[in-house]
């Protein structure tokens, strides 16, 4: 039997720190409303969805910023995304800032099944930039300092007629977020992210070599991990600073099928045949018959470089 996937990617356009969730909310129906007309099975929507990018922002009081989170998932501002897959067998990917009930806070994001019903959880592993204001930075990227790292590792889960898993962000730019995945069988990853289109230090990296850079890492992950990798940007001018679009859809073999082409909200798809996955899985990338854990214990046991001694 075939399996094919079909997928949505929902680039979203900039969400400014003045819009309300219902607002926003309304904009992501409109984008499930267009995948669902394409008979699309699952919509990937960015990195925190719901809200700008608010870690660009400095408080010194972190609780000033709970605002930016949700308390429960579903709440009623997401509601009528949930029963709109409901109603319409659409699964979805959804980023959000995750404040629990001891708590905490997380960068999330949620996979939730063609019966509305959430069926997969992630929290942000790899947080980049900065728990205090850096002042060497033209702006702030403070998720260090508003959310924990994730505690869930990377699952897989068994739903929608595959091997699905999730990440965020920054996380593409990791293997080791891909090969925990691979090493379950990943057919699909999801990810969501929020990039800025230069750096914050003012550097040399051009806008453009900052997407090939995107790309090969979302790249690489497919191709050696032998799965679908689909991206999502929230992309465009949120309140004066500047995100990278650049949404996709890469194979199995690592080569983009889909890519969006605006800066704005746009809907790219592809029928992902997850039976793609079986061939490197089989051949090069078999594991089973060519790992050599023997050699790979610094991978796990070591954070930092250690040179060896001169
Ligand atoms: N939201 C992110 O995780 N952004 C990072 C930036 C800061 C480099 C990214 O990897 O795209």
């Amino acid at each position: 039997m075939v399996r094919i996937v079909r997928i949505a990617v929902a680039q979203c356009g900039p969400i400014q720190a003045s819009e309300d969730r219902r607002t926003v909310v309304l904009r992501l129906l409109d984008l499930m409303e267009q995948a669902c007309r394409n008979k699309c099975d699952i919509v990937v929507f960015p990195e925190l969805a719901l809200t700008t990018f608010f870690p660009r922002y400095y408080e010194e009081e972190r609780s000033a910023m709970n605002h930016w989170f949700e308390q429960g998932m579903p709440n009623p501002s997401v509601q009528p995304l949930f029963d709109y897959a409901k109603q319409h067998s659409t699964g979805f990917y959804l980023g959000y800032g995750e404040h629990t009930s001891k708590g905490h806070h997380f960068n999330t994001s949620i996979l939730v099944d063609q019966q509305g019903v959430i069926c997969g959880k992630y929290r942000k592993v790899h947080l980049p930039g900065d728990s205090e204001y850096n002042p060497h930075k033209r702006w702030q990227h403070l998720e260090k300092r508003y959310f924990q790292p994730g505690n869930l590792g990377f699952p897989v889960w068994r739903t929608m007629g595959g091997l699905m898993g999730m990440c965020i962000c920054n996380d593409r730019r990791w293997p080791e977020t891909f090969r925990v995945m691979g090493l379950q069988g990943v057919e699909l990853v999801m990810l969501g992210y929020n990039t800025p289109t230069l750096n914050s230090l003012g550097n040399s990296e051009s806008a453009d070599l900052r997407m090939m850079q995107h790309h090969i890492c979302m790249q690489a992950g497919a191709y050696q991990n032998s799965c679908w990798v689909v991206g999502a940007a929230k992309a465009g001018s949120e309140d004066g600073f500047e995100l990278m679009a650049g949404s996709c859809i890469v194979s199995p073999s690592g080569e983009i099928v889909a890519r969006a082409n605006t800066n704005g909200d746009e809907l790219i798809m592809h029928e992902c045949d997850l039976d793609l996955c079986n061939f490197y899985k089989q051949t090069i990338f078999d594991f089973a018959a060519h790992r050599r854990i023997e050699h790979y214990q610094k991978i796990s046991s070591q954070i930092g470089v250690e040179p060896p001694s001169e």
